[in-house]
């Protein structure tokens, strides 16, 4: 049985992928750590959970010998549009935890999951089907850490053998955890809002397209390619995942679908914009497919179905 630990596990990503975890592989064989315990008691207390910083690779070293643990999820970072706000934090953060998490996995012989992120593009790259092995020129500091650490844990890998895997992923949208911070927040928010009040102002213009991927979709790739047979893979860190392309105006129409009187109004933030415009529009993702057998199985539709009952739901 795996031995797994999550660091950074009470984030959007780490929440669930955590959650998932302690259902597939048992509550003691998931061990999870963050900068903060006042949030999700559930998961904090549902199993073994540590207060540490992740750039603190000490104790992080102990935490996985006294769990045996073999697999590292390193969840921790500071978020696109949160990053811009403070780049040298971001850096320190990003980085400092990344490299803490590969020095621990080299002494002990742990594989490491690190998510990258379609910020790992820059204004150069493709935009349309944007492919796997490209042009990597962000122009944000979340993206310039994204292709450090894809870097990084691609040298961890040649260099000192470490089982490093990694995924491009692309807007994560969630009906359980807030977003953290990120460009991609305003195709969660409205959601909510849509339920909430029938009207959303949108922080993006109306036809800004970026990939986006459903959560339940998003934890089963994370899972899925550290099971992958590593004999298979062709590439580490990272892969191209996608889902489905949507723009707000797109997605304001498919929740139309079931609140007819929706409505949506623009007041463009320029900082998330010009990340957003940095962006690919559509990625595509034929060697996760091939790899390791990567399929979505949400589609802007069933995506939005479910997190519209989800949340009626909640608030009755
Ligand atoms: C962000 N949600 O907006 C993250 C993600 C592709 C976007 O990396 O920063």
């Amino acid at each position: 049985m795996k031995n797994i630990l999550i660091i950074g596990s009470l984030g959007q990503l780490g929440s669930e992928i955590a959650l998932e975890c302690r259902k597939r592989y048992g509550d003691d064989h998931v061990v999870l750590t963050d900068i903060r315990n006042d949030v999700n008691k559930p998961l904090v207390e549902g199993g073994p959970f540590y207060l540490v910083d992740a750039r603190d690779g000490q104790s992080v070293d102990a935490i996985v010998k006294k769990h045996n643990i073999d697999t590292i999820y390193h969840l921790a970072a500071v978020l696109s549009a949160r990053a811009e706000k403070d780049p040298l934090n971001a850096w320190n953060l990003n980085m400092g935890g990344l490299i803490a998490t590969l020095e621990v996995a080299k002494t002990n012989g742990c594989a490491v999951f690190t998510p990258s992120s379609i910020g790992a593009f820059g204004p150069t790259t493709p935009k349309q089907y944007t492919p796997q092995d490209t042009i990597q020129r962000p122009t944000s500091i979340y993206g310039v850490t994204k292709v450090a650490g894809e870097l990084l844990c691609d040298y961890y890998y040649h260099k000192f053998d470490v089982d490093t895997r990694g995924i491009r992923f692309p807007g994560v949208i969630s009906n359980m955890t807030p977003p953290g911070g990120g460009t991609t927040d305003y195709a969660v928010e409205i959601y909510y809002e849509a339920v909430k009040s029938h009207h959303y102002t949108c922080f993006l213009r109306g036809d800004t397209y970026l990939d986006m991927i459903y959560m339940p979709d998003a934890v089963q790739a994370a899972i899925q390619i550290m099971e992958a047979n590593p004999a298979k893979l062709r590439h580490r860190n990272a892969f191209n995942i996608a889902a489905m392309s949507f723009c707000p105006e797109e997605q304001a129409a498919y929740i139309r679908t079931h609140i007819p009187d929706f409505t949506i109004s623009y007041d463009i933030d320029p900082v998330k914009q010009a990340i957003a415009d940095s962006w690919p529009d559509s990625l595509e993702d034929y060697a996760a497919r091939v790899e390791w057998d990567w399929k979505p199985r949400f589609d802007l539709a069933a995506m939005t179905s479910d997190m519209l009952t989800t949340i009626q739901r909640r608030s009755e």
